[in-house]
């Protein structure tokens, strides 16, 4: 008996075959300190230098006031991190251990137990070190350098015989847009960014899944999985993988039987599945998003070694790209169906890479959702999205257009630089591929077209040698390297080199490709010519203003609240940029008095903007098939394109994109003698329907009306000229016309049209009656008709279901305050409206 139980023992202990492969994190008990001082502080991983020093209190909040300013010192030192832990005799008697990196940002120096391990050079790469050999059982410690990336970056560029532009930053994978950029501050961080582990495997190791759509039919899905592992020890293996649609009873089960060999790494094996009368995957506003969440386990015996989940979406998804009597055409195809895409540009999330939720991701990706997108662009100035954010666009049916990490530079061409490229962009491809959501691999931001029209050549005074050298670097990286990687590991994914491929000066721009168009703002073009500038993809274009009044007061102090202040010129990052929202400001509104009103004008000029641009791209398909204005969200507080800002307030832009994306939109064009009225749909059914149109003065009251029968087929655009004589003459500051589509009596799509600027509109004083219903809920009327009408809470951000709307005279709305309260909370609400300004 004694024996037995000794036996036993010994088995586990040095012979633990087929245990659990597992993650030990070891994400506590950091400390950090510069490079050349004594003095360790506490650190938090994940994290980075200037999150721990402000909170150490060595530094004040970068986000507020102008403390960003003085930061600069940050990245000009190097840091230590250091931290100890312990290793128990399960861990260390494991085969293999390993310690994972999933992010260092960005030139480090790897020390564990004073060996160096590791020497890392890019911050979107997960690392992966075998400490079998140096891990002692009991105390060990990992010790990190991190060298200042602006000296990395002085080093590489002196070993150029010619200057790369934007050479600081070009030559470390790091994010770029922390080096500074017109929406965001220059705030250099280094650190642990993301989690530490030790992971042990025995024998085996599941190493990735790869899930390929075969064949799709009606009926039929010829899916395969694609298992990869790593093997030490001969074998029969049992691979078990499970598939279940979200919410449906059943499932499907299957077994293979795996035969491995010893040493042989990175075994591939196919798993092939049919799947009978397939739920297909769709975007927002065409279909579910339907998903089949898929479990794959590798089991010996009748333990389970390592399981892998993910969750498909059946789909197919094209991008068309022909010769059309116009140029080049460029859309998507989802399921066969061509689809017009809607949506942003969406820049990283925070500056300071602080991490964000699963839920705050999911949260996110339903409000966009309401927002009837489609589509997001992922800027390729940032970083590269967690996983949560994939899975959350899979679930809403949001596409993504993913850009790799490069931006309005050039890039050098050594084979360093290129090997540490390819280990990135291979880590990116496997860690995305098999998300629904994934629609196309974008190479750069704004690299080709810089290149081609910004100037460099001269402002650099490039030699013809070095000219060419440049650009053939741009090609082997961006045409050769990146593309062949894409096609070999995600070969049914579009891959497209550059956005956009031509620059906005160009007419080429406007018939093939994807266009960034900043005749708006960058050329200082009124918003009228985005109904002349349409190209096939719009991929960019956009307009800045100011954050929530109650958002400027988080980062603001109240001696500072007004726009010559210190604070506010350092949230501005774009050099002419309150002069640029005045001049637009001046051609439609009066300049309110007060910083406020300001806050609330400037949003509503982006917001007009805006809604020429989108309204005119959807009035324009199939000649257009997409638009995604810059941009969503914000990194940081500042005053920028978005339209939410920092702390998650939406402005009147995104509001408005509740008519502006929906499905069926109603947009008006004036022409000197006609009102021309358009009916957009994005639906796959036939409508059929009645507009009526009708004016009305400013007491509400009907001047003219008339009604027309509306036939929509399939993704139509039906078009209605009014001949402008028809109706009753009257000074056009007096009046606007109500267009309302209805279908078995229901209102499919409505909008409200001035014939003149507001600057023009002669709005009466208005007398707004709020009346409280419920903690959450309100009531709200206005004796006359009043122009976008705010509503808020100074002391308390508040999101609601609606704001910047109009009221006719006599209406009551409806609002809801859709953030969270507390219990007791009270919140009374203010408003402003356009016609007592
Ligand atoms: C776009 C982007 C960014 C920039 C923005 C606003 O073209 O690609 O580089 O922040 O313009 O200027």
């Amino acid at each position: 008996m004694r024996y037995s139980v000794f036996i036993i023992f010994v088995h586990f202990c040095f012979f633990p075959f087929f245990s659990q492969n597992k993650k030990h994190e070891l994400n506590s008990s950091w400390q950090f300190k510069q490079a050349d001082s004594i003095n360790w502080l506490p650190a938090k991983v994940p994290g980075n230098v200037v999150l721990d020093l402000w909170h150490s209190n060595q530094i004040k909040d970068p986000y507020a006031a102008d403390n960003s300013i003085s930061l600069n010192w940050v990245g000009e030192k190097d840091w230590v991190y250091k931290t100890n832990f312990n290793c128990e005799a399960s861990v260390l008697n494991n085969q293999h251990i390993e310690l994972v990196f999933e992010g260092l940002d960005t030139h480090a120096d790897v020390f564990l137990n004073d060996s160096l391990i590791l020497q890392t050079n890019n911050m979107f790469r997960e690392w992966n070190v075998d400490v079998k050999q140096l891990l002692k059982l009991g105390k060990n410690e990992l010790r990190i350098t991190f060298k200042s990336a602006l000296t990395y970056g002085q080093i590489e560029a002196s070993k150029l015989p010619f200057i790369l532009p934007e050479e600081e930053r070009v030559f470390s994978r790091k994010t770029q847009f922390q080096f500074g950029w017109d929406f965001s501050p220059r705030l250099l961080t280094c650190g642990i960014w993301k989690s530490v582990s030790l992971n042990v495997w025995n024998e085996i190791q599941l190493k990735s899944v790869q899930y390929q759509l075969k064949k799709l039919t009606d009926t039929l899905a010829k899916v395969d999985f694609i298992i990869e592992t790593n093997c030490d020890k001969s074998g029969n293996y049992l691979l078990k993988v499970r598939l279940e649609e979200d919410k449906v009873a059943s499932k499907i089960e299957l077994n293979k039987l795996l035969k491995l060999n010893p040493k042989k790494e990175n075994q591939l094996d196919t798993f092939h599945l049919d799947i009978l009368n397939p739920n297909l995957w769709w975007t927002n506003g065409l279909g579910k998003a339907s998903l089949y969440h898929v479990s794959i386990s590798l089991i010996h015996n009748t333990n389970t070694i390592e399981t892998k989940t993910l969750a498909i979406g059946i789909r197919t998804l094209e991008l068309i790209q022909e010769k059309d009597s116009l140029g080049v055409s460029f859309y998507f195809k989802l399921n066969h169906v061509p689809v017009f895409m809607k949506g942003a540009n969406y820049v990283p999330h925070d500056v300071l890479l602080r991490s964000k939720t699963e839920q705050a991701y999911h949260t996110e990706l339903q409000s966009i959702k309401q927002k009837h997108m489609n589509m997001l662009r992922i800027w390729g100035g940032g970083f590269y999205p967690d996983d949560a954010f994939y899975k959350a666009c899979d679930q809403a049916g949001i596409l993504v257009w993913q850009d790799f990490m490069f931006a309005g530079a050039m890039y050098p061409g050594d084979s360093n630089f290129i090997t540490n490229v390819r280990e990135e962009i291979q880590q990116q491809i496997l860690k995305f591929r098999n998300h629904a959501s994934l629609a196309l691999w974008c190479g750069n931001n704004e690299i080709d077209e810089a290149w081609n029209n910004w100037g460099w050549q001269k402002q650099f005074k490039y030699s013809r040698k070095d000219s060419t050298k440049i650009w053939n670097d741009y090609q082997k990286l961006f045409h050769t390297e990146i593309k062949s990687l894409t096609k070999k590991l995600d070969p049914d994914r579009a891959y497209w080199y550059s956005s956009p491929s031509i620059g906005w000066g160009r007419k080429e721009s406007l018939t093939q490709g994807d266009s960034h168009y900043w005749g708006v703002w960058w050329g200082m073009q009124p918003f009228d010519i985005y109904e002349k500038k349409v190209g096939r993809f719009m991929s960019e274009y956009g307009f800045q203003s100011l954050p929530d009044y109650a958002s400027l007061k988080k980062f603001c102090p109240d001696s500072q609240l007004n726009l010559n202040s210190k604070t506010l010129g350092a949230h501005q990052k774009h050099t002419k940029g309150f002069e640029t929202i005045q001049t637009y400001l001046d051609w439609s509104y009066k300049t309110p008095v007060g910083l406020k009103n300001y806050t609330y004008v400037s949003q509503l000029v982006q917001r007009d903007g805006m809604q020429i641009a989108i309204e005119t791209h959807r009035r324009n398909k199939p000649y257009c098939m997409g638009t995604l204005f810059w941009q969503l969200n914000d990194s940081w507080p500042g005053i920028t394109w978005s339209a939410i800002d920092y702390y998650q307030q939406p402005k009147a832009l995104y509001y408005a994109l509740d008519r502006l994306y929906k499905t069926h939109l109603i947009s008006i064009q004036q022409t000197d003698s006609l009102i021309n009225v358009f009916v957009v749909s994005d639906s796959l059914q036939h409508l059929s329907g009645n507009l009526h149109i009708s004016m009305k003065n400013f007491k509400s009251e009907t001047l003219w009306q008339k009604k027309y029968l509306c036939e929509l087929n399939n993704k139509d655009v039906f078009k209605l000229n009014q001949l402008k004589k028809e109706i009753p003459v009257q000074d056009a500051g007096t009046y606007y016309f109500k267009i309302e589509f209805y279908s078995q009596e229901q209102v499919i799509a409505s909008t409200l049209y001035f014939p003149v600027s507001p600057l023009n509109t002669k709005l009466p004083k208005a007398t707004l009656l709020i009346k409280q219903l419920s903690q959450t809920e309100f009531e709200i009327s206005s004796d006359v008709f009043a122009k976008d009408v705010y509503l808020y809470n100074e002391k308390n951000a508040i999101i609601l279901n609606t704001n910047y709307f109009n009221l006719e005279a006599g209406e009551t709305k409806r609002i809801k305050i859709m953030s969270k309260l507390d219990k007791n909370e009270t919140i009374e609400l203010e408003a402003i409206t356009l016609n007592n300004l």
